[in-house]
């Protein structure tokens, strides 16, 4: 990675109240030297019932206790609707662009506390009470935000489950929190095409009650009319029920403390973990960092591409931006449909100001030609953002050279669902730019780099990222086992957060993602356990073994490669390969589509019988030439086998 290019800040890039070098470096340093006066200023950038008095109180050590505003009293829903109803109640709250170009919708701020208002009652007319848990597995529509904030409003935790999940994947998610009420549509478009939400929904609950789990109400929005099962007296139409209640619902009052939602993640083991995320520490970090990072003024247009099942969804579509009063557009199809210049189109048509999206989504555009984005003006754009796995510098700059034609910054912002917020970016009027680096902590970040064995690294290092303060919007626990929150986290390194990633710092103090150090894959942006797609091929029966790792993809950023060793008896064949790729789609879900199968008459395992991935890594890349030492295998001899066959010869 070079970092010999760096675009400096242009004048141009800062507006009236843009934060610049002196204010960031001023104020990380208040932020890090005095966290309770400075967080006990910006705390009140929300309202609060009940205004609190004590700020931080956490601590990384032992039983591992993270608390934010601890007395302070609010409701996220009245902060991100009702305090902006006297100044903006006619301003587009949420702008909404169809997979089909024809299909819009505005929101104003109005409209979505009288529809916000309308879904509260009717969960509370079901019963659905502070504290219970509700699951929403949505399309990208309106009605995925209005059911994320009816729960806020009434001190419900929501767990929004990604719509392209499968329904074990969501029967999962619903056991693990136990949740009795499920929020979906009949079925999702995207790309022209149709995902059976509701039908998914009833396989989940089924999946549930074998878990001994009831789902007692579905809430049914009619998105594309199709035909669905229906259970009367479980099953209920969205908009019947919506307009059956009163149009205004008192905000419940919450504690800073008090739940807000649970979002499922994967590590390294193979279940995914409920990240969970509260009140008011996370709505002062996702509405602060997007005023600075985007560096959102009142009036933008913001755009964040990201799919609200993920946690770049929650922070930075639905809650940072409204508690700030932005118009945040909402997109439900994809970037390619109906062609590649998608993207562009949209942002002319509705002037967007502000646009996030992914490297993934970037590369494929890249590949696609310049035509494609050349036709449109983007004139309206100020600012890039891009996030969700490391951007190659030739993605950069290809998307600052064509895209932003040279004009406007980028922000490439680090951060992961457990942080709630980003930690690590740039600030478009403070922070010059280096291609592939995400550049400088935000206020009240303390990163840290350390080896294998713990020792920290100052300077310029590679090693492991660590942070070893607690920021407002981190998550406080494993929804139902802190234990493992603390084992995940806090006990590779003691006394610090460990992200799992590895980082290197350069001279100018730069940090530079290189990549999960664990056992975690990012494919296309989403993140999988390589635990999670080899339990899905050994659940298959012709499947005695499974080990997965990811190499370097073009588009993907990571591939998914599968080495299977089958059962006795059973042969190898593409016709299985196909059957497998069916299987753990089927399993978990297309973002899981393994990307290469090969069949291995054994493994390289250790004499203890501890797979090596290492190897497997290697040959996976096609650079078996450096596998290193190879004598400990219990027997070497598979070795000359996995190279023999594999899948990516160059
Ligand atoms: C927000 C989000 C988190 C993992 C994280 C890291 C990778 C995210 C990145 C990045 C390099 C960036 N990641 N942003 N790597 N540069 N700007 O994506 O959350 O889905 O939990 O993924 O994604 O590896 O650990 P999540």
């Amino acid at each position: 990675m070079s970092d010999t290019n760096i675009y400096r800040v242009q004048p141009s890039w800062k507006r009236e109240g843009t934060i610049d070098n002196e204010t960031y470096l001023k104020w990380y340093a208040d932020s890090i030297n005095d966290p309770d006066a400075f967080w006990g200023e910006h705390g009140r950038r929300i309202d609060w019932f009940k205004p609190y008095t004590k700020v931080k109180n956490t601590s990384f050590e032992g039983d591992v206790s993270i608390k934010w505003f601890e007395d302070g009293e609010l409701n996220i829903s009245y902060n991100c609707i009702d305090r902006h109803l006297e100044k903006r109640g006619d301003q587009v709250a949420i702008l909404w662009e169809g997979d089909n170009p024809a299909e819009d919708r505005k929101i104003t701020y109005k409209e979505l506390h009288e529809q916000v208002c309308r879904l509260a009652n009717v969960m509370k007319k079901h019963g659905v009470r502070k504290g219970d848990r509700v699951t929403i597995y949505m399309p990208m529509i309106p009605e995925a935000a209005f059911a994320m904030l009816a729960c806020s409003r009434i001190g419900a935790v929501h767990s929004v489950v990604f719509g392209g999940f499968s329904p074990d994947a969501l029967g999962g998610r619903i056991v693990d929190c136990e949740s009795t009420f499920v929020i979906t549509a009949d079925e999702g478009l995207r790309g022209g095409r149709t995902i059976p939400l509701k039908e998914n929904t009833e396989k989940a609950i089924d999946i549930a009650a074998k878990n001994f789990v009831m789902v007692k109400n579905v809430l049914v929005v009619r998105r594309t009319g199709g035909k669905i099962g229906w259970a009367t007296g479980r099953d209920f139409w969205y908009d019947e029920e919506l307009a059956s209640v009163e149009p205004t619902c008192e905000p419940e009052k919450m504690n800073a403390e008090d739940p807000l939602f649970i979002l499922y993640t994967s590590g390294s083991t193979g279940k995914p973990k409920g990240v969970l995320h509260t009140s008011g520490g996370y709505l002062v970090y996702a509405s602060m960092t997007h005023q600075h990072v985007f560096d959102y003024h009142d009036g933008d247009i913001y755009w964040c591409t990201a799919d609200v099942g993920w946690v770049t969804g929650h922070s930075y579509i639905v809650y940072g931006p409204l508690a700030n009063g932005a118009t945040t557009l909402m997109f439900e199809g994809v970037p390619n449909y109906p062609d590649q210049g998608r993207f562009w189109n949209v942002v002319d048509k509705h002037k967007v100001n502000i646009f996030y999206t992914a490297p993934t989504a970037i590369r494929a555009l890249m590949g696609a030609g310049d035509e494609f984005v050349t036709r449109s003006s983007r004139s309206t754009l100020k600012l890039l953002g891009s996030v969700g796995e490391p951007i190659n510098p030739e993605a950069w700059e290809w998307y600052y050279n064509v895209v932003g034609e040279k004009r406007i910054p980028i922000v490439d912002t680090w951060w992961q669902t457990e942080n709630g917020g980003i930690l690590i970016t740039p600030l478009p009027g403070a922070t010059d730019l280096k291609p592939g680096s995400a550049t400088r902590p935000f206020f009240g970040v303390k990163p840290q780099l350390v080896d294998n064995e713990g020792n920290v690294l100052e300077g310029v290092a590679d090693g492991n990222l660590c942070i070893t303060d607690a920021w407002p919007g981190m998550m406080r626990t494993v929804y139902g086992d802190h234990k493992r929150f603390i084992e995940t986290y806090f006990s590779q390194y003691p006394g610090r957060y460990f992200s799992g990633d590895g980082c290197r710092r350069d001279a100018d103090g730069y940090y530079w993602i290189t990549g999960r150090v664990d056992d975690v894959l990012n494919v296309s942006g989403h993140r999988m356990g390589t635990a999670e797609v080899e339990s899905a091929l050994v659940a298959h029966d012709k499947v005695s073994e499974a080990a997965v790792v990811g190499y370097p993809h073009d588009l993907k950023g990571q591939g998914i490669y599968c080495y299977v060793t089958l059962m006795d008896g059973e042969e190898p064949s593409d016709e299985l390969r196909k059957e497998l790729v069916a299987h753990v789609r089927k399993e978990i879900g297309p973002i899981a589509s393994p990307d290469k199968i090969q069949f291995a008459p054994g493994l390289p395992k250790t004499r203890s019988g501890k797979i090596m991935r290492r190897i497997l890594r290697k040959i996976a890349e096609d650079d078996f030439g450096s596998l290193g030492d190879t004598s400990t295998l219990a027997d070497p001899g598979v070795v000359d086998d996995l190279i023999e066959n594999r899948q990516n010869k160059h």
